[in-house]
C-alpha cells in the first residue's frame, strides 16, 4: 500500500478525536477489558489504493440503520448488506431512504469511476460513497472484511461489531477481473455455481466465465438443437451423470451473478473441444457418423466440420440463443487446441463465425490461438501461455495486441487454479508445472507479454478446469488460497502490493473461510493461524 497519505496532517486531530471518543462514547469504543476483535483498516484483500486509519471506531448496534437514498440499485446493495449482517448480529438493520448516522450508501459524482468507492468510518457511522452501484458493492465487501470473521455466521453471535475508524479510497487497476469455471468436464449445480459467485464477490472479481461446452459435456439447453443438452450433457469425465442448465437455470445464474455485480461470460468452445455436440448430431460430422460420448481427459481430437454448411446453421442457432439469454457484452467462442482442424479450416471457420457473434450484438472473446486467424475488430483474446511458451507464439499474440486486440491474461503457470500447488496436491494437473501461492501472486500484468502494449491489457482471469474436480469442496481447495491473490493482481496497483505484506493479510482471511465453510489448502509460506 502507498504510504498513508495525509497521516501526519491528520495525526493531531485524530489523537484528540480518539481521546474524546473514548471518554464521551463508551458505547462505540471497544470497552476496556473486552477482547478487541477490530481488524486493522489495512488488512483488506485486494489492497486498496489508499488507507488512512484513525479516529473512533464505529460499532454496529441494534439501533443501526442502512440509509440508501432514492436509487433502486443502491437499495439493492443495501439489502444485500443487511442480508449479510442480520443473521450473525441478530439486529433488524432496516434499509431506509434517509436518516443520519448508521451506515450510509451514497451515489455521488466524484473521482470513483465505474467501480471505485470511498469508505469513511467514524464514531457516528460509516459512509460508502461511489459513482456507480458496483462501487457501492465493492465498498460493502471492504466493510465486510473490516468486521470480525464471526459476522459470516448464519446464527446469532455475540459481537461486538466494531469497524475501525478511518478512510479507504479505492478503485481497480483493471476493468477485467475474472474467474472461469469449467462446468463441462464435471458438471456443477446452480447452487455450487452460486457459492463460487459469492466467493468471487468477496474479493471484488467482476466476471464469471462459464466454460459451457467441451468434449465431455454440453451444459446449456439450446431449443433448436435439444439433444446437445439432453444427450451431449448426459455424462462427464469418469462417466458420471453430468447434467445441464435449463434456460431458467442459466438465467438464475446470470441474475445471481448480477446481484453480486459480476457479468457472466458464456463460452461455447469451437471448432475443437466439440465431441459432445458431434456425438449428439451425426449430421455435424464430416463423415455423417456420430462418435460415442467421451469421458476421458484427452484434448485436441474433435472438430466441427468446417466445409459443411450445416455447421454454420448450428453455430448461428447456438450463438443466437445464448446471446438472447446473456445480458453481458461478451461471447467466448473458445478456439483453443483445435489440433484436429487444419490451419486453413481454422481461419475459414473463425472468419465466418466471428461476424455471427457481432450480428447478435456480442463482442468476441477467444483463447489466444484466435490470433492465428484474424481477431475481429474489438475482439479480446485470453492468453494462457507459460514462461516457456515459444517466442513466436508470444509474438503472434503481441502483434495482435499492437493491432488493437485486447488481452485477458491467464498465464497457465501463474493463474491456472487447476494446477497442483506442489507434488503432494491430491487434486489437479501439472502440465504447466506446480503453481504455489506466491507464484500465482507475485507477477505483474504490465509488461508480462513481451511486445504487447500495456494499454492492450484489460485484466486477468483465473481459470479452473475441472478434469479432476467434482464438487464445491474440490473447487475451494484449489481456489483457496490462490484466488484472492489473482484478485489482488487485477485490482491493486503494482506499487500497492508485495508478497511480504500480502502473506500476512492472506493468513488473516483463514478465520473467515473457516466460518464460511471454505476448506482451503494450508499452503506453505503463509503464516496461517493455528488450526
Ligand atoms: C488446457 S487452456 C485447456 C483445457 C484443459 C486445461 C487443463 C485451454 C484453453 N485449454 O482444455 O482443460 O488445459 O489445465
Amino acid at each position: 500500500m502507498r504510504p498513508h497519505r495525509s497521516t501526519l496532517r491528520l495525526l493531531g486531530s485524530l489523537l484528540l478525536a480518539t481521546a474524546l471518543g473514548a471518554s464521551l462514547t463508551g458505547a462505540t469504543a471497544p470497552r476496556p477489558g473486552a477482547t478487541d476483535t477490530t481488524s486493522p483498516l489495512d488488512r483488506i484483500i485486494p489492497a486498496p489504493s489508499s488507507v488512512t486509519p484513525g479516529g473512533t471506531p464505529y460499532r454496529i448496534t441494534d439501533r443501526t440503520r442502512i440509509h440508501v437514498g432514492e436509487s433502486r440499485e443502491a437499495r439493492q446493495v443495501g439489502e444485500y448488506l443487511a442480508g449479510l449482517l442480520r443473521p450473525s448480529t441478530g439486529y433488524r438493520l432496516p434499509v431506509t431512504a434517509r436518516g443520519t448516522g448508521g451506515i450510509r450508501l451514497r451515489l455521488a459524482k466524484g473521482p470513483y469511476g465505474e467501480e471505485g468507492y470511498r469508505l469513511d468510518s467514524g464514531r457516528d457511522g460509516i459512509t460508502i460513497t461511489a459513482g456507480r452501484p458496483a462501487g457501492l458493492f465493492h465498498g460493502v465487501q471492504t466493510l465486510r472484511q473490516l468486521l470480525p470473521a464471526a459476522v459470516e455466521h448464519d446464527t446469532v453471535q455475540s459481537g461486538p461489531w466494531t469497524v475501525p475508524g478511518g478512510t479507504v479510497e479505492d478503485s481497480p487497476r483493471y476493468a477485467w477481473r475474472g474467474a472461469m469455471l469449467d462446468v463441462s468436464r464435471h458438471f456443477f449445480s446452480v447452487a455450487e455455481v452460486k457459492r463460487y459467485i459469492d466467493q468471487l464477490a468477496l474479493y471484488k472479481l467482476n466476471k464469471l466465465h462459464l466454460h459451457l461446452s467441451d468434449d465431455q459435456g454440453w451444459r446449456i439447453a439450446i431449443d433448436s438443437w435439444p439433444r446437445l443438452a439432453t444427450y451431449g450433457g448426459s455424462t462427464e469425465v469418469g462417466g458420471g451423470p453430468g447434467g445441464h442448465y435449463t434456460k431458467d437455470d442459466y438465467r438464475e445464474i446470470v441474475r445471481y451473478a448480477a446481484s453480486r455485480h459480476l457479468e457472466v461470460v458464456p463460452e461455447i468452445d469451437l471448432p475443437g473441444h466439440t465431441n459432445a455436440a458431434l456425438a449428439s448430431y451425426a449430421e455435424l460430422n464430416c463423415d455423417g457418423v456420430a462418435p460415442p460420448l467421451y469421458t476421458g481427459t484427452e484434448v485436441g481430437f474433435s472438430s466441427l466440420c468446417v466445409p459443411k454448411e450445416i455447421t454454420y446453421d448450428f453455430v448461428e442457432d447456438v450463438v443466437r440463443e445464448i446471446a438472447a439469454l446473456t445480458p453481458g457484452r461478451y461471447l467466448h467462442i473458445g478456439g483453443d487446441e483445435a489440433h484436429s482442424t487444419s490451419h486453413e479450416d481454422y481461419v475459414r471457420f473463425m472468419d465466418r463465425v466471428q461476424p455471427v457473434v457481432a450480428e447478435y450484438g456480442k463482442q468476441v472473446i477467444g483463447w489466444h490461438q484466435l490470433t492465428g486467424a484474424t481477431p475481429a475488430e474489438g475482439a479480446l483474446v485470453q492468453y494462457w501461455g507459460l514462461d516457456g511458451t515459444d517466442a513466436a507464439e508470444k509474438e503472434q499474440v503481441a502483434a495482435a495486441a499492437r493491432n488493437g486486440t485486447g488481452l485477458i491474461l491467464s498465464p497457465a503457470d501463474r493463474v491456472y487454479l487447476d494446477m497442483k500447488y506442489d507434488a503432494s496436491t491430491p487434486l489437479g494437473l501439472n502440465w504447466a508445472g506446480y503453481v504455489d501461492v506466491r507464484r500465482s501472486y507475485d507477477w505483474d500484468p504490465a509488461g508480462y507479454l513481451p511486445g504487447a502494449p500495456d494499454s492492450a491489457v484489460r485484466g486477468v482471469e483465473a481459470p479452473l478446469w475441472s478434469e479432476t474436480l467434482e464438487d464445491s469442496g474440490h473447487i475451494e481447495y484449489m481456489a483457496f488460497p490462490r484466488l484472492p491473490g489473482v484478485a489482488e493482481v487485477g485490482w491493486s496497483a503494482a506499487g500497492d502490493r508485495g508478497w511480504e505484506g500480502y502473506r500476512e493479510r492472506l493468513a488473516a482471511q483463514a478465520e473467515r473461510w473457516g466460518v464460511l465453510g471454505i476448506g482451503f489448502h494450508r499452503a506453505a509460506g503463509v503464516p496461517w493461524p493455528s488450526a
